[in-house]
């Protein structure tokens, strides 16, 4: 079929060679589910290419374990070829079986985008430990924030039928380096820790294992009430922390390899230590208490922002967490979402990395697309992901990057990981649109090596998405690389944020000031009046910048030595500041919507120039999906301006185009 089901893995149909012609050798493999995984998947992938020769998968068990190989970590492996007459011989060796599977996936990632495969010489191993998907999804079967259908996991149905997309589900996974997997929504229900639903996570778990994948949970904090029947949820209360080890030990009783607990506390109406007067700290130590003795971690959120606080929403996490450094347990990890707001088109890197040395932090990235237009808007996220990884905090001197922070070489640390908010749902494309699996992709060869290139991930997603044919790839990519930028200008251009529409966080609404809670309203984020536009966040207005190291924090005082792209992020400036090249900063932001429209305009032409490369299905989708991002760009741009217009009273710049 030419539907979007299969994914990035979809080997297209054999070319003749049949996959008799490949001889794989590899010791034993009764007994060994992975490695069993690893052959079959490579028979799988093999048979299209028609590929001779030996193939041989190599661990340290099956003799003659080259010592060039000994750093190999537990998934790591290494993947060579050479030609031998007309045959080409292939070896993948590794520690673990796992290791040889994410080596097969490797080697048909190659073979699947073009690669020579006569010449192979790759050592690879992921960089973070933890590579995790967060799926919101309720126990109901809906999706918060899924744009993509409801929830793939059929509790209902669950632990006795394991549906055969859990399997989908798992291998695409593995096949980019994912190993984890929080099944249910950081807005917990206790339910999910009751011994039905341990039963039916615990099959999700027996599926995902020999994948190497772990299920995790998101744990609500006041279980020790609500099921336990106790009077408080106070971690220094000896009966709650009783309570949750015997939980733990439940769990793992069904799970032996469970991953641990996820919590949002105190955050957005969520229970939490704070309840009761104790830290984020206590709260996490107490349950990483827990879990320790089966191996288990924390992954204790970061997000987290008060109703009665007054102070700049951007302050309000680095405020509450900096001073815990240090005092969180050795298997607790702070998750910081990669800004300080919450997942906007773009934001400025969370200024807790780099701040928290003493402290696993795990990076939070939203894969599901809630401010940039859902599933029909195409805003490839590789480059705002790769944006946020590469920045740099300075901590310790030039290079000290997010992604050092995150991957535990800046501070030292062992124990890293990586979230991603999930896109995945039970539409027949799993993400929503055909370009949004992109994102889920992107994320996985990611957390395996945060340096790689968003390009060149473009590029092999396209290549085994599509075609490999050089002018597929290269159309396709060139569409998704400026997608995000496109989605920035025509949204929230110049560091503007969460101007969305306050139902739904899809369509503009910067007039917005109507909800109770001010940090909620896009007027909170804009400042704007008759004579300026922006958030003040330097030494006159909420003091944000002064969170960052103190030469990014110059850097940041002053508009002039501001990146553009930030710019109104952190300054309120009049309308008629002077930009950079001279132009006022209406003029310049009228451009930047402008930008937008035709930006979209141009991903509509290039992909109708792809249409005789691309299968019906896919193509048509596509379009469409693309005709209604073009109207709502074109909407995001007038909605904007009119109401900026109406503050301001200026006229458009010369050429600027007038409402369709
Ligand atoms: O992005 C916001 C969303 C909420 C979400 C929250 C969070 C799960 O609007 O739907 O709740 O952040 O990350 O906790």
């Amino acid at each position: 079929a030419e539907d979007g089901h299969q994914l990035w893995l979809r080997y297209p149909p054999a070319t003749g060679t049949p996959d008799r012609a490949v001889t794989i050798t590899a010791a034993d493999p009764l007994g060994r589910p992975q490695l069993k995984l690893a052959i079959a998947e490579l028979k799988r992938g093999l048979a299209p290419q028609g590929v001779q020769g030996p193939f041989r998968l190599m661990t340290p068990a099956d003799g003659s374990w080259p010592a060039r190989y000994d750093h190999l970590g537990a998934e790591g492996f290494a993947l060579s070829s050479r030609k031998v007459g007309d045959r080409i011989d292939t070896q993948i060796a590794a520690k673990t079986d796992l290791g040889l599977l994410y080596g097969v996936f490797h080697y048909l990632r190659l073979a699947h985008s073009g690669a020579d495969l006569a010449r192979l010489d790759v050592v690879s191993s992921p960089r973070i430990a933890l590579r995790v998907l967060d799926h919101w999804d309720n126990l109901d079967g809906t999706v918060e924030r899924g744009y993509a259908g409801a929830s793939i996991w059929d509790w209902w149905r669950l632990p006795d039928w394991r549906d055969p997309i859990y399997t989908d589900y798992a291998r695409a996974n593995a096949s980019v380096g994912i190993n984890g997997a929080v099944l249910n929504n950081v807005n917990a229900k206790a339910d999910s820790l009751t011994a039905p639903y341990i039963a039916k996570a615990a099959a999700l778990a027996d599926v995902f294992r020999p994948w190497g994948i772990k299920v995790y949970l998101s744990a609500r904090w006041s279980a020790p009430i609500e099921l336990g029947g106790l009077k408080t949820a106070d971690p220094l209360d000896p009966a709650v922390a009783a309570w949750w080890r015997a939980k733990a030990d439940e769990i793992y009783r069904a799970i032996p390899d469970f991953g641990g607990f996820l919590v949002k506390a105190n955050s957005e109406g969520q229970p939490g230590p704070a309840d009761y007067h104790r830290t984020h700290a206590q709260g996490a130590n107490m349950l990483a208490a827990a879990l320790k003795p089966h191996g288990g971690v924390v992954m204790w959120r970061a997000f987290v922002y008060a109703h009665d606080n007054p102070e700049d929403r951007a302050k309000q996490a680095y405020n509450d967490f900096k001073p815990l450094d240090g005092q969180f347990a050795d298997n607790v990890l702070v998750q910081v979402k990669n800004g300080a707001i919450d997942f906007q088109p773009r934001e400025p890197f969370h200024p807790l990395f780099g701040a928290m040395p003493r402290t696993n932090l795990m990076m939070e990235f939203q894969i599901t697309k809630e401010y940039l237009g859902q599933s029909t808007h195409m805003t490839y996220l590789g480059p705002l992901f790769s944006e946020a990884l590469q920045a740099d905090t300075l901590a310790q001197g030039k290079g000290s990057t997010v992604a050092r922070v995150v991957d535990g070489s800046l501070d030292g640390h062992r124990l890293t990981g990586i979230a991603g908010v999930a896109n995945i749902g039970a539409n027949r494309d799993w993400s929503g649109s055909i370009f949004n699996q992109a994102d889920w992709y992107a994320f996985g060869r990611l957390a395996w090596n945060p340096d790689l290139s968003p390009e060149s991930i473009a590029r092999e997603w396209a290549a085994q998405t599509f075609s490999p044919a050089p002018k597929v790839v290269e159309a396709v990519t060139a569409i998704m690389i400026p997608s995000r930028e496109v989605a920035v200008d025509y949204m929230t251009p110049l560091g503007l944020a969460h101007q969305m529409s306050v139902y739904g966080h899809y369509g503009p609404g910067p007039w917005v000031n109507t909800l109770a809670r001010p940090e909620w309203n896009p007027v909170y984020y804009n400042r704007a009046d008759a004579q300026g536009i922006g958030f003040d966040r330097t030494a006159s207005g909420s003091k944000a910048i002064a969170q960052y190291s103190p030469a990014i924090a110059a850097r940041l005082a002053r508009p002039e030595t501001t990146d553009d792209k930030d710019l109104l992020w952190f300054h309120h400036l009049p309308w008629t500041y002077r930009m950079k090249d001279g132009a006022t900063l209406w003029d310049d932001l009228v451009r930047h919507y402008d930008r937008g429209v035709s930006g979209v305009e141009n991903m509509q032409g290039q992909w109708q120039a792809l249409k005789p490369a691309i299968d019906a299905e896919r193509f048509e989708k596509t379009s469409v999906f693309l005709t209604i991002q073009r109207r709502d760009a074109q909407l995001w741009r007038d909605a904007s301006i009119a109401y900026w217009q109406s503050l301001n009273h200026l006229p458009l710049p010369a050429g600027s185009a007038p409402p369709a």
